[in-house]
This record gives C-alpha cells, sequence and structure tokens, in this order.
C-alpha cells in the first residue's frame, strides 16, 4: 500500500526507447483518451457542484443528493453496545460494537463473508436469507443462549436508498453489477426483518445508512477535522454533512435550518446525461453493456469494479486493430467480458522490474498470453493511464463537495479496496485536487494538505453503529424528524444516550 506521503510513482517514458512506431503512436492516442488536464479537472469540479445543489432541490438532478436522517456527528461521548452489518460491494461482515466510556474508544468483534458473485443476479430471497444466515451465526456463535433482541442494528446498505425514515429506504436502482428482480422501488427493510424473523432473530433495525455516511461518521468519532466520506472501492460515492436550510427539497418539513444533515450525494450518478465527462469508446462499451445502461456514468469511469474491464477492451481493441498487439497468440481468456479485476492492474503498476518480468508472469498466468516487451510497455503505460485517471476524476468530487461548502482546510475519511490497496490512488488523487484548487506548489502530496483524504481505519460498521446510537439519543431527546416510531423505538431500547 502507498501511504499519502509516497514518492510520486517514477515515469517509465525512458524504457519506451525500445517500442516500435505502431505501438508509440497507440500509446499517444491512449494517451489523448485518458489524460485529464487541469482544465479539465476544473471544468468537471465547477460542474459537478452544480450538480451537487440541483441534487438538492425538489426538481432534483442526476445526482440522487439522499437525505440520510442521521442527523449529528460524534463527539466521541456515544456509548453502548450495538450490532452492525456492513453489505459492501465485495464483503459481508457482521459486527458487535461496544462504544466505551472512554472518549472514541470502543471494542469491536466482527466476522466478514465473502458475498457470492451469484447472490448478485440471484433472487431477493437469497439475497436476505443470505444475509440472515450470517447475522444468525454471528449471533449464536457470540451469544448462544442469551436474548439479544433489544440489541440495536445499524445496517450499512450501500446501494441508493431514498430514505423519508431512518429506519427504511426503498432501493432507486442497484448498482455495481447487482441486478436482482423485484427489489428496486421497495422498502428494503421489510423483506430483510422478515427473513431474520423466519430465523428466528427478531431483530429490529435502528438505521439503515449508506457505506459513505457510515465511513464519514466513523472517521468523525476520532477526528474532529472530519467532514465527509468517500468510498472508492467497487463502487465509488460520497457523504457529507450539509444544514437542513440549504436542502429545498426538505423545505415542506419546516425543520431548523441550522440542523445537520449527511447527505449521500450518489455521486456515481455525476454526469449521466454526458455533459462534460471525457468518455472514451471503452466506457461507453462499458455502459452499454452493463446491467443498468445509462446510470452510473462517473462510477463507470472510476470505481474498481470497471477498471479492469475498461483495460481488457482497450487491449482486446489492440488486438484488433492494425498494430495487432499478441499477433498470432490465442486470445481466447481476453475475451470474457469482466475476466480482469482492477488487482491484475494493480498488479502491473507495482511491477518492480525494469523488464516487468511479473507483468509477462500475470499475462502469462491469467490469460496464457506472452506479451513482447514493446506490448509490455504499452500495457504498463495503459494500466498508469486508467489508475491515475481513475484518481484525478474522482479527486474531482472531493474538490466540488469542498467548493460547495466553502471548506479550505478539511479531513475526508475514505474507505474501499481502490483506495486502500490501488497503487499510487492517493497520491494522485491529491496531486489532482491541488491542481484543481490551485493549492502552493509544497501541497499536493497528501500529507499536511489543505484538504486531507485519510483512511479510515475501521469500516463503516463502526459508523452504523455510532449512527444507531445518535438516532437514539437523538429520539430520548425528542427530536423526531425522520423516526417512523419514535414511541416504539424508545421502548425497544430505553433512554440509550
Ligand atoms: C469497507 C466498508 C464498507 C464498504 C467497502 C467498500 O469494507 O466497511 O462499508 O462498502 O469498504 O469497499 P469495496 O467496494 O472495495 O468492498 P471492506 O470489507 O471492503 O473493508
Ligand atoms: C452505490 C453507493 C455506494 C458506493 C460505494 C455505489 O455503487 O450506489 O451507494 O456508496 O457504490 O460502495
Amino acid at each position: 500500500m502507498v501511504g499519502l506521503g509516497a514518492k510520486k510513482p517514477p515515469s517509465r517514458k525512458g524504457s519506451m526507447a525500445d517500442v516500435p512506431q505502431d505501438l508509440l503512436a497507440q500509446i499517444s492516442r491512449l494517451e489523448e483518451l485518458f489524460v485529464v488536464p487541469t482544465e479539465k479537472l476544473k471544468a468537471i469540479s465547477d460542474h459537478f457542484v452544480n450538480e451537487l445543489s440541483k441534487g438538492l432541490t425538489t426538481e432534483g438532478g442526476s445526482i440522487p443528493m439522499n437525505a440520510t436522517w442521521c442527523m449529528g456527528m460524534p463527539d466521541g461521548n456515544e456509548t453502548g453496545t450495538f450490532l452492525a452489518l456492513d453489505m459492501g460491494g465485495t464483503n459481508l461482515r457482521v459486527c458487535e460494537i461496544t462504544l466505551l466510556e472512554a472518549k472514541g474508544e470502543f471494542d469491536i468483534i466482527q466476522s466478514k463473508y465473502k458475498m457470492p458473485e451469484e447472490l448478485k443476479t440471484g433472487t431477493a430471497d437469497e439475497l436476505w436469507g443470505y444475509v440472515a444466515d450470517c447475522l444468525q451465526q454471528f449471533i449464536e456463535y457470540h451469544h448462544p443462549d442469551e436474548k439479544i433482541e433489544s440489541l440495536p442494528l445499524g445496517f450499512t446498505f450501500s446501494y441508493p436508498a431514498t430514505q423519508e425514515y431512518i429506519d427504511h429506504g426503498i432501493l432507486q436502482r442497484w448498482t455495481k453489477g447487482f441486478d436482482i428482480d423485484g427489489v428496486e422501488g421497495k422498502d428494503v427493510v421489510p423483506p430483510f426483518e422478515a427473513a431474520l424473523a423466519e430465523r428466528g432473530v427478531p431483530i429490529k433495525l435502528t438505521a439503515l445508512v449508506n457505506d459513505t455516511t457510515g465511513t464519514m461518521i466513523a472517521s468523525a468519532y476520532t477526528d474532529p477535522e472530519m467532514k465527509a466520506g468517500c468510498i472508492f472501492g467497487t463502487g465509488c460515492n460520497a457523504a457529507y454533512m450539509e444544514n437542513v436550510g440549504s436542502i429545498p427539497k426538505l423545505a415542506h418539513m419546516n425543520l431548523d435550518p441550522d440542523l445537520p444533515m449527511a447527505i449521500n450525494c450518489e455521486w456515481g450518478a455525476f454526469d449521466n446525461e454526458h455533459k462534460i465527462l471525457p468518455r472514451t469508446p471503452y466506457d461507453i462499451i462499458i455502459d452499454k453493456e452493463s446491467p443498468r445502461p445509462d446510470q452510473q456514468a462517473f462510477e463507470k469511469m472510476i470505481a474498481g469494479l470497471y477498471l479492469g474491464e475498461i483495460f481488457r477492451l482497450v487491449v482486446l481493441d489492440l488486438h484488433k486493430t492494425d498494430c495487432k498487439m499478441f499477433d498470432g497468440q490465442d486470445i481466447s481468456k481476453l475475451n470474457k467480458p469482466y475476466s480482469l479485476d482492477a488487482s491484475f492492474l494493480s498488479a502491473i503498476e507495482e511491477d518492480p522490474f525494469e523488464n516487468l518480468s511479473e507483468t509477462a508472469d500475470l499475462f502469462q498466468n491469467k490469460l496464457s498470453i506472452t506479451p513482447n516487451r514493446a506490448e509490455l510497455e504499452l500495457v504498463r503505460r495503459l494500466a498508469e493511464l486508467i489508475g491515475t485517471r481513475a484518481a484525478r476524476l474522482s479527486a474531482c468530487g472531493v474538490a466540488a463537495i469542498a467548493k460547495k461548502k466553502g471548506w479550505t482546510k478539511c479531513h475526508v475519511g475514505a474507505d474501499g479496496s481502490v483506495f486502500n490497496k490501488y497503487p499510487h490512488f492517493k497520491v494522485r488523487g491529491a496531486q489532482a485536487l491541488k491542481e484543481i484548487l490551485d493549492w502552493p506548489a509544497d501541497k499536493g502530496k497528501g500529507k499536511g494538505d489543505p484538504i486531507e483524504v485519510l483512511p479510515a481505519e475501521d469500516g463503516s460498521g463502526v459508523g452504523a453503529a455510532l449512527i444507531a446510537a445518535l438516532t437514539m439519543k437523538r429520539v430520548a431527546e425528542g427530536q423526531h424528524a425522520g423516526i417512523r416510531d419514535p414511541e416504539a423505538m424508545l421502548k425497544a431500547f430505553g433512554k440509550k444516550k
């Protein structure tokens, strides 16, 4: 993993000496397609600011800007024991979190389960059954013979949901390649609770939370400078704290305009109308062939689910066009959509050897292809271009939130496999933020930057527990906005503070 203060990745331009003219011409073409210059970054983030505001109006825009009813940051003094479920793009975690008396401290026990690939396109019953089974297993293992119904549950459900109340959520659409019939447009909480009840685990959900909101709140628990949370993983998105008075679509509720409200931006949907993002022909194919075409335009250019597929489509194209990459070789394995994931690109970018021998091994092992030296140089540059574009475009979203809110200095908590594992992602993002926000020459390295994107240490499950705690505190204090049945919540969990 590359730290925030990591050195700039070494340029490999010098290694291109042996690359033949036709491949060099292809590299220049790819650079034209994938490099996003400073001026374009600035134009994208300015447009992004307008789109964030539009999403908060009653008319709405592409970016949903979902009000989450998480109405406050933690101060580190929250206490109590909570269950948390965290259904991310790759893993399902079940946690029991005890927020301790000591400020900002907690104990956590957790089990991690893989989200099986086939669940993502299976049936709703299978999905909820699996999630409920994992929770049941966890409870039976950690609390045999105990009644734990009174433990509040925070459920991190990392998909766009419309919430009129914090303990329900109507799935707007599946993202990240999920495609399960009969869930979109419906409240996801009743079928989830029904699956629990069927298994004799009558736990009631206290808060349905997006992973970005969870990440923001978990990060803010120990760092008062945290103002937003981002996920750069299988999907990508951000949440930040808005004030109710700046959310015209909530005006009809006559709430105190100074109340805070976490907004789950769902910024993956930025530019669905294709006004500003520099899409390549490869991005267009990805979109057309995805289960939800015309959705998540921004996400499809930058999130982990798509990075390997962009790479595969380019390489396949180079095989078919005049330069005939891998000429005469059997490329059948390369023909399979989504056969390469972001870790394939990470590994190429991490190859420490001048002769790119690890990249050669990767191609051999994964695809049964033997690239020549020039082809190795090209695929290395291609991975660099795709990974750099992802980091630079991601920074446009962070900059846009900061600009919208007038923040010149703050911390942003981030999680997800791309942020944590993709080489140079952090430092490339920091460099782009510097270009967009015109920081001085010594900034843009990550550490010590005015806006610093920092790893969120403990996953958004902790955030979900904290949000459940904050919600119960709010209910106990008589603040009932966004709570469906405050009486029932008080009765179930008592006056926890
Ligand atoms: C962490 C967070 C999840 C989030 C996930 C995103 O989980 O706790 O809430 O959804 O990151 O990353 P990805 O999409 O790469 O799974 P984890 O299990 O990945 O550390
Ligand atoms: C989902 C978001 C989520 C993000 C990161 C996107 O595809 O729509 O709700 O926060 O992925 O997991």
